[in-house]
């Protein structure tokens, strides 16, 4: 899989005045999950800001959804001058190249790719299309797990808690486990 860097905890993420941190998940359980993982993050570090954190694979249980293949899921940090607003459009049209379709009838459909933005910078954005922090990262082993291996001291700016600690807390009992 593509790794820019090895990875290494780092509480806080310096970046200059035009950059912004921004960690995102990644997740998908259709087609060669490992190959579109790996195209998605090559693609992010081409367009969308360079990938400076890259956690471990896991395979995980579908959450908040029955009946479906075992998703592998990441997370990322990258560093990028877009705004919020250009950074999700880019990522959405990256999902759509790596064969993303959408059902607006159904939530939670199987995927090639998603890519949600969690954290950007420390901002709060509450816009119909866009929420960040992304509202249910809490409520999910298989967002807090990826993200605890490369953010554990990042503070939600809305829960006022570290990532660690969300860990701790998450009642979400759903299997995810290290991908070899
Ligand atoms: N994404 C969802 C819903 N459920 N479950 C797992 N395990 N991984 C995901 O990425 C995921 C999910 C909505 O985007
Ligand atoms: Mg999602
Ligand atoms: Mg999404």
């Amino acid at each position: 899989m593509f790794n820019p860097t090895k990875n290494k905890v780092l509480s806080v993420i310096f970046t200059d005045n035009y950059m912004n941190a921004v960690y995102l998940c990644l997740g998908g359980n259709m087609g060669d999950r490992k190959a579109n993982m790996g195209l998605a993050i090559a693609k992010i570090n081409e367009f969308a800001g360079k990938v400076i954190l890259t956690s471990s694979v896991y395979e995980t249980e579908p959450w908040g959804v029955a009946d479906q293949q075992a998703y592998l899921n990441c997370c990322i940090v990258i560093e990028t001058e877009l705004s919020a607003g250009h950074l999700i459009i880019l990522l959405l049209n990256i999902e759509k190249q790596l064969g993303r379709t959408r059902d607006l009838w159904q939530t939670y459909e199987p995927r090639t790719i998603d890519i949600d933005i969690l954290f950007f910078n420390n901002d709060v954005i509450t816009e119909e299309h866009l929420m960040v922090p992304h509202p249910r990262l809490h409520l999910r082993r298989f967002v807090l797990i990826p993200l605890n291996e490369i953010a554990s001291n990042y503070l939600h700016p809305v829960l006022n808690k570290t990532i660690f600690k969300l860990l701790e807390e998450c009642k979400d009992t759903s299997s995810v486990k290290l991908y070899k």
